[in-house]
């Protein structure tokens, strides 16, 4: 791989200090070029720090706020059993976030100022999670469309370079795994009910596949980041490579389903070997990221409430670890 600059050096350096950090990048060049592993206390280029923290905080948010759409739905689910499936779907999701978050802590970014610049609305989080879950059958197509793309995107995420992202990923993605088969399963059964339970499932189908192919990011021309984060080996495929093989995958899915997808340009490509699906409308996309799609409000709204309501255990906590501390102190 090409030797990065040394984009973070400031400009005045020691002599010493300029042979440290010419040092630094020496080894963080063998390590990207070898596809090994980065860990917190090794040198980093500034530039691949902020990279790093920037995707795994959105992520992490982008868990957090995707409890909400299923959570909505737990005192609405059909059964005790789908209730309790439900329940367990949305705190694993709470815990994608908790490991999220503390492995973007490993790169110097607190935990209080990823939450305070997400409910202050600076913090981007995924698109999907903007659109509004309004029958029991998005519950079924959240999670085989909305967790099968986030499968589909974090598998590769499990060897990305930097090892505390890396590990995360990927006791999320086998929790991911279930997810999407609970999701597939939902579908399934309704799609084997009466017509209209099979209707409401087409619908939820029709309603979350363009949304979920949108969550892999804008096509490549169109997307300055991915270059960069693959040649650091943090990403390892391109927007549009994943939504690809995403689509391909969905396609033989959804015929165990009974169900069709919205999309009547789905082929395969001979000459190249990939899937490609109809024209998407890409202004949608960025009207959610600008804060104007149909749920962007109403999420950080629920957001911020929460955290108001949480207040007093974080300060219990607090309170309990000071207290904790004097005893150990005294002792
Ligand atoms: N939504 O240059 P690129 C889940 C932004 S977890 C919002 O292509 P990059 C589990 C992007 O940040 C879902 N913003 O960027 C679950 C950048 O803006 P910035 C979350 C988006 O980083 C299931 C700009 O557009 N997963 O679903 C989106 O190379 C069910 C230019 O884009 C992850 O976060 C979007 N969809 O590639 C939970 C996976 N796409 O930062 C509950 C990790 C792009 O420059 C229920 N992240 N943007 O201001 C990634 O793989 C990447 O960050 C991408 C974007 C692929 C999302």
């Amino acid at each position: 791989m090409a030797s990065q600059n040394l984009q973070s050096v400031p400009a005045e350096l020691s002599p010493e200090e300029l042979e440290r950090e010419q040092a630094g990048q020496a080894y963080f060049d063998r390590i990207i070029s070898e596809d090994s592993r980065i860990e917190p206390r090794d040198w980093m280029p500034e530039a691949y720090r902020k990279t790093l923290l920037r995707q795994i905080s959105q992520h992490a948010h982008s868990e957090i706020i995707g409890m909400q759409p299923e959570a909505n739905w737990i005192s609405r689910a059909p059964s005790l059993k789908r209730k309790a499936i439900l329940m367990a779907k949305v705190q694993d999701e709470a815990g994608h976030g908790l490991y999220l978050y503390s492995a973007a802590e490993t790169l110097g970014q607190s935990r209080d100022k990823m939450t305070s610049d997400l409910i202050a609305g600076k913090a981007r989080y995924s698109s999907i999670f903007n659109y509004p879950a309004i029958s029991w059958a998005d519950m079924g197509a959240i999670g085989w469309l909305v967790d099968g793309a986030a499968i589909c995107n974090q598998v590769p995420l499990c060897r990305a370079s930097y090892g505390p992202y890396g590990r995360a990923m990927v006791r999320i993605c086998k929790e991911e795994s279930f997810h999407q088969r609970q999701g597939f399963e939902i579908l399934l059964e309704l799609s084997n009910g009466t017509p209209a339970q099979k209707q409401m499932a087409q619908d939820a189908v029709n309603r979350w596949y363009a949304p979920a192919l949108m969550m892999f990011g804008p096509p490549d021309d169109d997307s300055p980041n991915s270059k960069q984060s693959m040649a650091w080996n943090i990403k390892r495929f391109s927007n549009d490579e994943l939504r690809s093989r995403f689509v391909g995958m969905m396609v033989e899915q959804v015929k165990v389903l009974g169900l069709t997808l919205p999309d009547k340009d789905i082929r395969f490509n001979e000459e190249t070997k990939k899937w490609e699906h109809g024209p998407l409308d890409w202004n949608e996309f960025k009207n959610v990221l600008a804060g104007k799609g149909p749920c962007n409000a109403q999420r950080l709204e629920r957001r911020r409430e929460a955290h108001d309501d949480g207040a007093w255990v974080r300060e219990a906590a607090a309170e309990y670890a000071r207290k904790q501390a004097e005893k150990e102190y005294a002792a």
